[in-house]
């Protein structure tokens, strides 16, 4: 089976409890970038990549365009087979992970397609038909957070990332103590993520005075060397996120024992074929990781969904995904979201949704 047609769409995807707030955006409204792969046999597949504005990585939407569309004539032809289809865009193109993962995401949705499988079962089989998920607590008033993670405890969330940074220290250890005084008594998982915004001065005074709050800490700092600097000077766990842009840097982080997990983006790897490595270098290395992406809706969502039930549950963080800041799905049957904080495997061959395209308006290029 071989490429036939490459179509690209841009898609509004609007924050409707905005603004999502992060050390270094306010995200009220994005654009997704969809990608349709028509092959020779006249299947079709469905990719997505949605960066979380331009700020959380190096990445942004119409970039995402742009990078497709660079790549797009010289996959026509291509075999809509992971190994080829990676070679082949690395030498269309180098660099633009976030691209390239709307591709391949598309292929795999098409090669299980036409093979009768599901992508989890390409990606070596599913252990589970449900995984855990998390929410990410926005920064806000320390009260007005505390009261929204014991809302999302007791929807049934066993994890919750509270997002920091960008504002004075003492707010994030507010923040964080209170979260945990509400969170405690249920045993939920505590992530907290400076998404880079923290120097080294700050995310030390965090570790130190919160230290009988289990928390993780997610990418507190920009650089790895700032996180080597903090490593052994904080009693809490490190995780990496952002600084994990390739499979490269995630074996360097986990064979230098820099971190003690990642949180981990489908599309920064870019996609669910260098995802399934990273999963699998995490479980010869025992270190937990999230299957995320940035934003996204129901395609991004069930790419994460079908990588997060291979992974060893002992060391899944949980899948995140956007649904709970997003109106309506793309597939109305079968949309992916959180129940009870944990999200079911899609059903039926491929991604096991079907977008309802007419959402996504004309392409904004076809191939
Ligand atoms: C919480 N996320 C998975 C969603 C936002 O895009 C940011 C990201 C993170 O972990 O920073
Ligand atoms: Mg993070």
């Amino acid at each position: 089976m071989r490429i036939a047609e490459v179509h690209v769409y841009s898609h509004d995807l609007p924050v409707h409890d905005g603004p999502y707030r992060m050390a270094h955006a306010d995200v009220r409204a994005l654009k997704t970038t969809l990608v349709k792969l028509v092959a020779d046999n006249g299947l079709t597949g469905w990719g997505e990549t949605c960066p979380v504005g331009p700020t959380y990585a190096e990445s942004h939407a119409a970039g995402a365009v742009a990078a497709v569309s660079e790549i797009a004539p010289g996959l026509l032809g291509t075999e809509v087979l992971p190994v080829p289809l990676h070679r082949r865009m690395g030498g269309l193109l180098h660099g633009h992970h976030y691209a390239k993962a709307a591709i391949d995401i598309a292929a795999h949705d098409l090669l299980g397609k036409h093979l009768g499988v599901s992508v989890s079962d390409l990606l070596g089989g599913a252990i589970t038909d449900r995984v855990p998920s998390y929410y990410a607590l926005s920064i806000g008033d320390p009260g007005e957070t505390a009261r929204l993670a014991a809302e999302k405890r007791d929807q049934g969330y066993p994890r919750l990332q509270v997002k920091i940074g960008g504002r004075p220290v003492e707010q994030d250890i507010e923040t964080i103590r209170k979260v945990w005084e509400v969170t405690r008594s249920a045993g939920t998982a505590l992530a907290v993520d400076g998404n880079r915004s923290l120097t080294t001065r700050d995310a030390l005074r965090i570790s130190r005075e919160c230290p009988d709050v289990p928390f993780f800490l997610e990418q507190p700092c920009n650089t790895v060397d700032d996180l080597r600097k903090i490593r052994p000077q904080i009693d809490h766990a490190l995780y990496l996120d952002e600084s994990g842009t390739s499979l490269d840097a995630a074996i360097s982080a986990a064979g230098t024992g820099l971190v003690d997990g990642f949180g981990m983006k489908v599309t920064r790897l870019g996609g669910l074929h260098p995802m399934r490595g990273f999963r699998d270098l995490c479980a010869a290395r025992g270190l937990p990781h999230t299957c995320d992406d940035s934003w996204g809706g129901d395609i991004i969502a069930a790419a994460c969904t079908h990588i997060g039930v291979t992974v060893a549950p002992e060391l899944l963080e949980g899948v995140w995904v956007a649904a709970d800041h997003i109106d309506g799905h793309y597939d109305p049957d079968n949309g992916i979201t959180a129940e009870n904080g944990h999200i079911k495997r899609p059903d039926g061959p491929g991604l096991g949704i079907t977008p309802d395209e007419t959402l996504f308006g004309a392409p904004t290029a076809s191939f």
